[in-house]
């Protein structure tokens, strides 16, 4: 049976044959013969390679989420979103990063910040199960893991953040006048910790991914995404070209220390380091692995740069986060005039450590070095301060702009994209000295 979303796929792969779409890595001849030898060309799926049968998640009808909090309950996430930690938006939750003054370097999990196309399913560990498949495998033949075979593989724990790539939109509109579609995030879809599991190379390997292999696409347990026109895209999955999943990339069944919760991909997610957060596919059931270049809309339509500044089909699929840093401050803050403040934020960047930042405390008049408390850190953020004593009462822009080990510093604008991807321009934010 042919579903709406593998037809979706088969398109983008006959208009990557044309060239009208890329693929990052291979060439449009090699993926030509591969497609002779594989009898794929004429779009023949063998029945050994096809997708495994979309089984509603375990234990999803009969659970109902233990949410005391009716706004968690609403956003179908199932921890608690207190107010003075989270702003709903939609599905998701924003974590407030005044909240996170004082929590130290890993976010606590009560505090991190949810993105959900859908809702949060309630999955059982004991019932699930990896299924890793597709003609990437050296027999054709797939592979099936239980959270015990992953725990029998060797552990890794590491820090990373993970961040949404519409981290900061709304400054695209508040900040630059800009219209962009999306989730209107200020700056709190970001959260880091520790992520223990095992890693992706180990389970590819395993399965037996085969020298052909270009593309793995990790998929969801969540239930099909909807848009709001009522196309049904299918399942939440984004292609990963393989180099990058036998690089860092790990599947995490632990979060700081605890089991993974619910709401972060429980029982087991794919944690890409550095990436945009979609990477980073949560309550992972099934993964691809594939002799020609894959395509969901979540590397065609979304997670794309479209707008003047790009090509018709839009940038390549975006990787990397850019650089950002946020003051653990509420936005329009109150603070008091003539008195001393010690004052905190955070800065980082997909493409390593952030090595200086200076901040502002009149516009962007005068600047001066704050204080890092961290070492520069790859896939991580420093913590900083700076001393500041409000001259007299009145409003004040703050203004924070971060360097990394790349080079990169935040820019004073950022070149609009229609989805608002990739903020890293330097927030001005308001506060009144009372
Ligand atoms: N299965 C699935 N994985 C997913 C998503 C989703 O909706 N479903 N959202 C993605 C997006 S857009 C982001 S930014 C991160 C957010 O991770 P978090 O909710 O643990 O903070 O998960 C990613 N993985
Ligand atoms: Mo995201």
């Amino acid at each position: 049976m042919r579903t709406p979303e593998s037809a979706y796929d088969r398109r983008r792969l006959r208009q990557w044959l044309a060239g009208d779409a890329r693929a990052d890595g291979v060439s449009r001849r090699d993926m030509l013969r591969l497609l002779t030898a594989a009898g794929l060309a004429a779009g023949a799926v063998p029945a050994a390679l096809a997708p495994p049968a979309a089984a509603s998640p375990a234990g999803s009808a009969a659970a109902s989420p233990p949410a005391p909090v009716s706004a968690s309950a609403a956003a179908g996430i199932v921890k608690p979103l207190p107010e003075e930690w989270f702003t709903v938006r939609g599905t998701n939750a924003e974590t407030k990063f005044v909240s996170l003054a004082g929590t130290g370097y890993h976010t606590p999990v009560d505090h991190f910040f949810v993105r959900n196309h859908t809702s949060t399913p309630v999955l059982d560990a004991d019932d699930w199960t990896l299924t890793v498949w597709g003609d990437g495998l050296a027999h054709g033949r797939s592979a099936e893991f239980t959270l015990a075979d992953l725990k029998k593989l060797p552990t890794v724990t590491r820090t990373a953040f993970v961040e949404c790539a519409g981290n900061g939109r709304s400054f695209f509109t508040g900040q630059q006048g800009q219209a962009v579609t999306g989730t209107a995030w200020t700056l709190g879809a970001i959260g880091t910790a520790r992520w223990t599991g095992v890693r992706l190379a180990d389970v590819l390997r395993r399965a037996g991914a085969s020298r052909r292999a270009v593309d793995v696409m990790p998929r969801g347990l969540d239930a099909d995404y909807v848009t709001a026109d009522g196309t049904d895209l299918g399942r939440v999955r984004r292609p990963l070209p393989l180099a990058k999943a036998m690089d860092d990339v790990l599947l995490a069944y632990a979060m700081n220390g605890e089991p993974l919760p619910y709401d972060h991909g429980h029982p087991v997610r794919v944690l890409v380091p550095s990436w945009i957060g979609i990477s980073s596919i949560k309550w992972v059931g099934d993964i691809e692995v594939s002799a020609t270049p894959l395509f969901s809309p979540w590397n065609t339509d979304f997670y794309r740069l479209f707008g003047e500044a790009y090509p018709p089909g839009g940038s390549a699929p975006l990787t990397r986060q850019t650089v950002k840093s946020a003051w653990e401050l509420a936005w329009d803050a109150n603070l008091a005039a003539g008195t001393g403040h010690r004052l905190t934020g955070r800065s980082w960047s997909g493409a390593g450590g952030v090595v200086r930042v200076e901040v502002s405390t009149d516009g962007g008049s005068t600047w001066r070095r704050a204080r890092l408390h961290d070492a520069p850190r790859r896939d991580g953020w420093v913590r900083w301060s700076t001393d500041w004593r409000p001259p007299a009462p009145g409003p004040y822009t703050l203004l924070a702009r971060a360097t990394d080990t790349a080079g990169r510093t935040q820019p004073d604008a950022t070149a609009p994209n229609s989805q608002g991807y990739l903020f890293d321009a330097v927030v001005r934010h308001p506060v009144r000295a009372v």
